[in-house]
C-alpha cells in the first residue's frame, strides 16, 4: 500500500530484511530512524526572537509514540506494524523512561516543549543530562530503597554536538558538552538541550545505592538530579549544578544571539529581541548574574564594552520567572559563603545587584542578601526579570496578596497568571487512544487542534448510548491497567472494583496521609459490617524525597496497610490498597486512563496549581479535591454537580497560619473518630506488620504537629469521598459526570497556556 511500507523500507537499508522478520529491538531501531527522517524536514532555521526554557527538571517520559503522534504517522505506523505482526506496545515497552524530572514542575515543562513546537513556536529547552536521574524507587520491607536510574542506552534519543564550553568554578574547571534531544512538533522541530560534563564517572557510585563522593565535582556533577542535599558537601554541589546549567545555558544563548545579530545587524543591546529566557522555578536563577557577568566581561559583538547599567538593562528586559511553589523550604536561599566558594566571579555581581535595590527600597523584605548572608535567589528573578507569573489564578492571587505582596507593590505590573496545561497528545491520544478516537467518533477531529472544541461534547449529554461507550472504555482501561500492574508488578486489582487514585511526589502537604487516615476509617466500616456495593480499590503512586523522613514513614504506613488489610479476609474482598513501585511518567500514561476518582486533597493554598488534576479530568474521572490550586478552576468548569470539594478553605488555612492557632492535638483528643484512625497507626496489627519506630514517629508527627493540617479536613474528606463512592454505583450519573468532565476540560491543554505565555511575555 502506498506510503505504507516507511519501515519496511528502512528495515531493509539497515538490516537486509523485511519488517516481519525483524526483532523489536531491530523495529526500535528502525522508528527511531524514520521519526529522524521525518523529523528533518520541520527543521527551521532560527532567526528572530527565540525563547529558552531553562529548567533543573524535564519529565520528558518516552518519547516513541509521542513522536510519531507529533509527526502525524502514529496511525500509518501502527497500522504497517500490525500488519507486519508486530505490536507497538511491545516495541514501547523496550524504551527506557528518561529519567530527568520529579513531578509536576518537570512535567510541565515537558509538556510546554511539546506545544511549543506544536504550534510552531522558536523555543528550546536548556538543562542537565543526569545519568542516574533522580532515582529508581523500590520496596524492600514495606520500605521505600533508592538505587540509581540509569536510562542512558544504547537507542537513546539522545544526540550528542560538538557544542562544548570551560566551565570554571572557584576552585576547578570542567569541560562540558551538549546533547540534544529533538522536540517534534506538526509545525517545527524544537531541541532540548541537556548539558553533560565529559569527566563524569558513574563508577563512583557505591554500590546499589545513590551515595557517592559528593566533593568529586567533575566526578559527580550530572549523575543525579536533586542530589542529597542534608550535608554541605551535598549543598554546595547543588550550587555546582545550577552553575553549570546556566553558565552553558548563557553562553549557547549569547553564541545564537550573536550569529543572529551578524545576520540582522543587531548587537547584544537587542538581546531581548532575540532571546526571551524562562526561569523555571529558582533553581536557573544564576542565569540573570552570568549573563550580566559575561556581558560586562566580553563586552558587545563588536568587542565594545557594555557597562554594568546596560547590562542590567540588557538581561532584565530578557529575563522571565515563573513561580510554581509558596513553601519557604522551595524558595531557595544560599548562603553567600557558598557562593562565594563555588562561584566566586558571580558575588561581586550580586552584591551590586542587592546594592541597587538597597538604594531604592528601605523594606528589608525585598532585599536579595539579608541579615544572615543569605542570597533570596526568588529575589534576583523579581527585581531583574520582567514578569513573574504563578501557575494558577488562586496561586497567582496567593503570591499578589500574600506571599509575594511586598514586591507586587513594587511591581504590580511584572505580576501575570498563567494556568498550568498538559499536552493532549500525550495525556489523550496516546495514553487513551480508545477514547480519543471515540470522541473522534463523536464531534469529530478538530478538537485536536482546537481542545475547547471538546465542548461539543456536551450535546450529548442524557445520551444513553454515548453513557455506555464511556463506560466500556473505562472498564477497557481498569482492565488493561489491571494487566499491567500484574504482569509488571506482581500487584492483582480487581478492574470491577472503583479506581481511585492519588499519584503524584509524596509530600505532606499533598496529604497522602490523609488518604491513608481514610483507608482506616473505611477498613473499620467494613468490619463493622458495612459492606460497600462496589469494592474499592485506592492506588498510590510517588515517591519520596531520599532525605524526608516523614515522608519516607507515609510510604510505610500505606504499605503496611496495605499488608494488614490484604491478610484481612473479612476487608480484603471490599478494599485493597496499591502503591505502585517507581511511578514515573509511563505508569501515569496506564493510570490515568483507567482512573475512576482522582484525588487532589492538598491542603489549601499550598498546590500551585497541580496537572496530574487536570489529565485525569480530561481522561473521564471525577476529581475529590480541595478548593486549591488549578482545582479552583476546574470546579468553576464542570460546576458543583460535576466535582467532589471539601475541606477549608485557602482564606481559613492561611488564617490559621498566621494565628498559629491550629491545634491537631485537640482535634486528635476531641474528636473519637479521628482517634480511632489516628491510634491505628500504631495498633498491634500494624506494629506486627510494620515497624514500630516508623509508625510511632509518624504517629507523634500527624497528632503533635500535622503541619499540613491533616486532621482539621478529615472529616469532611471522609464524608465526602463516601458519597462519591455511593454515587459511582448510578451508572449513568457516574457517566455524565465523566463527560461533563471531558468536555470541560479543553482549557486546560497547555497549547491554550503556551499562548498566553507568548502573547503576554514572549512575543515570539
Ligand atoms: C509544582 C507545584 C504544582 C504545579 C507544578 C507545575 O509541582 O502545584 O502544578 O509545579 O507548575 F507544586 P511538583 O513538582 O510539586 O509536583
Amino acid at each position: 500500500m502506498e506510503g505504507n511500507d516507511m519501515l519496511n523500507t528502512i528495515c531493509l537499508e539497515e538490516y537486509g530484511k523485511d519488517l516481519h522478520l525483524c526483532s523489536n529491538e531491530e523495529c526500535f531501531h528502525a522508528l527511531m530512524k524514520l521519526v529522524a527522517q521525518k523529523g528533518r524536514d520541520r527543521i527551521v532555521k532560527d532567526n528572530g526572537r527565540k525563547v529558552y526554557y531553562i529548567s533543573a527538571e524535564f519529565l520528558i517520559g518516552k518519547l516513541l509514540s509521542n513522536n510519531l503522534i507529533n509527526l502525524g504517522i502514529y496511525d500509518e505506523v501502527k497500522e504497517e506494524l500490525t500488519q507486519a505482526g508486530k505490536n507497538l506496545s511491545d516495541i514501547e515497552e523496550l524504551e527506557v523512561e528518561p529519567s530527568l524530572g520529579n513531578g509536576g514542575l518537570g512535567r510541565l515543562a515537558a509538556c510546554f516543549l511539546d506545544s511549543i513546537a506544536n504550534l510552531g513556536l522558536n523555543g528550546d529547552g536548556i538543562g542537565l543530562n543526569y545519568h542516574l536521574g533522580l532515582f529508581k524507587q523500590v520496596f524492600e520491607n514495606g520500605k521505600q530503597k533508592e538505587v540509581p536510574n540509569p536510562w542512558i542506552g544504547k537507542d537513546s534519543w539522545l544526540v550528542p554536538t560538538d557544542v562544548t564550553y570551560t566551565i570554571n568554578f572557584g576552585e576547578i574547571s570542567v569541560v562540558s558538552r551538549m546533547y540534544d534531544i529533538n522536540v517534534y512538533g506538526e509545525k517545527r522541530t524544537n531541541k532540548l538541550h541537556l548539558f553533560d560534563v565529559e569527566t563524569v564517572d558513574e563508577s563512583i557510585v557505591k554500590g546499589d545505592s545513590i551515595d557517592f563522593d559528593k566533593s568529586d565535582i567533575a566526578k559527580n556533577l550530572t549523575l543525579f538530579l536533586y542530589p542529597d542535599d542534608s550535608d554541605e558537601q551535598g549543598r554546595l554541589l547543588r550550587i555546582y549544578q545550577q552553575y553549570f546549567m546556566v553558565s552553558n545555558g548563557a553562553r549557547l544563548i549569547l553564541d545564537e544571539c550573536r550569529d543572529k545579530c551578524i545576520n540582522t545587524g543587531k548587537t547584544f543591546k537587542n538581546l531581548s529581541d532575540l532571546a526571551v529566557i524562562q526561569i523555571n522555578d529558582t533553581h536557573p536563577t544564576m542565569v540573570i548574574p552570568e549573563l550580566i557577568r559575561l556581558l560586562t566581561e566580553n563586552g558587545d559583538i563588536d568587542g565594545s564594552p557594555i557597562t554594568m547599567d546596560e547590562a542590567i538593562d540588557i538581561v532584565s528586559k530578557s529575563c522571565a520567572y515563573t513561580n510554581h511553589t509558596i513553601l519557604a523550604e522551595a524558595l531557595e536561599k544560599w548562603p553567600v559563603d557558598y557562593l562565594n566558594r563555588v562561584v566566586p566571579q558571580l558575588m561581586p555581581i550580586i552584591k551590586e545587584l542587592d546594592r541597587r535595590v538597597r538604594k531604592k527600597y528601605t523594606d528589608k523584605s525585598v532585599y536579595i542578601i539579608d541579615d544572615n548572608n543569605l542570597v533570596h535567589m526568588a529575589h534576583i528573578d523579581i527585581h531583574y526579570g520582567m514578569s513573574v507569573n504563578g501557575v494558577a489564578k488562586l496561586h497567582t492571587e496567593i503570591l499578589e496578596n500574600t506571599e509575594l505582596n511586598n514586591f507586587y507593590r513594587i511591581y504590580p505590573e511584572k505580576f501575570n497568571n498563567k494556568t498550568n496545561g498538559i499536552t493532549f497528545r500525550r495525556w489523550l491520544i496516546h495514553c487513551n487512544n480508545g477514547l480519543a478516537k471515540y470522541i473522534e467518533t463523536l464531534i469529530g477531529s478538530e478538537y485536536r487542534h482546537d481542545a475547547e472544541k471538546l465542548k461539543d461534547l456536551l450535546k450529548f449529554a442524557g445520551d444513553k448510548n454515548v453513557y455506555d461507550n464511556l463506560l466500556e472504555i473505562k472498564t477497557d482501561n481498569k482492565r488493561n491497567l489491571a494487566e499491567y500492574l500484574k504482569q509488571t508488578q506482581g500487584i492483582e486489582i480487581n478492574p470491577q472494583s472503583i479506581y481511585d487514585i492519588q499519584i503524584k511526589r509524596l509530600h505532606e502537604y499533598k496529604r497522602q496521609q490523609m488518604n491513608a487516615l481514610y483507608i482506616i476509617y473505611k477498613y473499620f466500616d467494613i468490619k463493622a459490617g458495612n459492606i460497600p456495593k462496589t469494592p474499592v480499590t485506592v492506588i498510590f503512586g510517588a515517591k519520596a524525597a531520599p532525605a524526608y523522613t516523614i515522608a519516607k514513614d507515609i510510604i510505610h504506613l500505606i504499605l503496611t496497610l496495605s499488608k494488614v488489610i490484604e491478610a484481612d479476609k473479612d476487608v480484603s474482598p471490599y478494599l485493597k490498597v496499591v502503591l505502585v513501585q517507581n511511578y514515573n511518567v509511563t505508569l501515569a500514561e496506564k493510570l490515568i486512563p483507567a482512573c475512576d476518582i482522582s484525588e487532589q486533597i492538598s491542603l489549601a493554598s499550598k498546590e500551585a496549581s497541580g496537572t496530574g488534576n487536570m489529565k485525569f479530568m480530561l481522561n473521564g474521572a471525577v476529581t475529590l479535591g480541595t478548593m486549591d490550586g488549578a482545582n479552583v478552576e476546574i470546579a468553576e468548569l464542570v460546576g458543583k454537580d460535576n466535582i467532589y470539594t471539601f475541606g477549608a478553605t485557602s482564606d481559613e488555612v492561611i488564617a490559621h497560619y498566621e494565628k498559629c492557632d491550629y491545634n491537631a492535638k485537640k482535634l486528635y483528643e476531641t474528636d473519637a473518630l479521628i482517634k480511632k484512625c489516628v491510634d491505628f497507626i500504631i495498633s498491634d496489627a500494624m506494629l506486627q506488620a510494620g515497624d514500630s519506630h516508623s509508625l510511632n514517629r509518624l504517629y507523634n508527627e500527624i497528632v503533635g504537629k500535622d503541619w499540613f493540617m491533616a486532621l482539621l479536613d478529615l472529616r469532611s474528606y471522609i464524608e465526602t469521598k463516601e458519597k462519591a463512592l455511593a454515587d459511582y454505583d448510578d451508572r449513568y450519573a457516574w457517566a455524565e459526570k465523566m463527560l461533563v468532565n471531558i468536555a470541560n476540560a479543553g482549557f486546560f491543554s497547555s497549547d491554550r497556556t503556551i499562548r498566553q505565555y507568548n502573547e503576554d511575555i514572549w512575543h515570539l
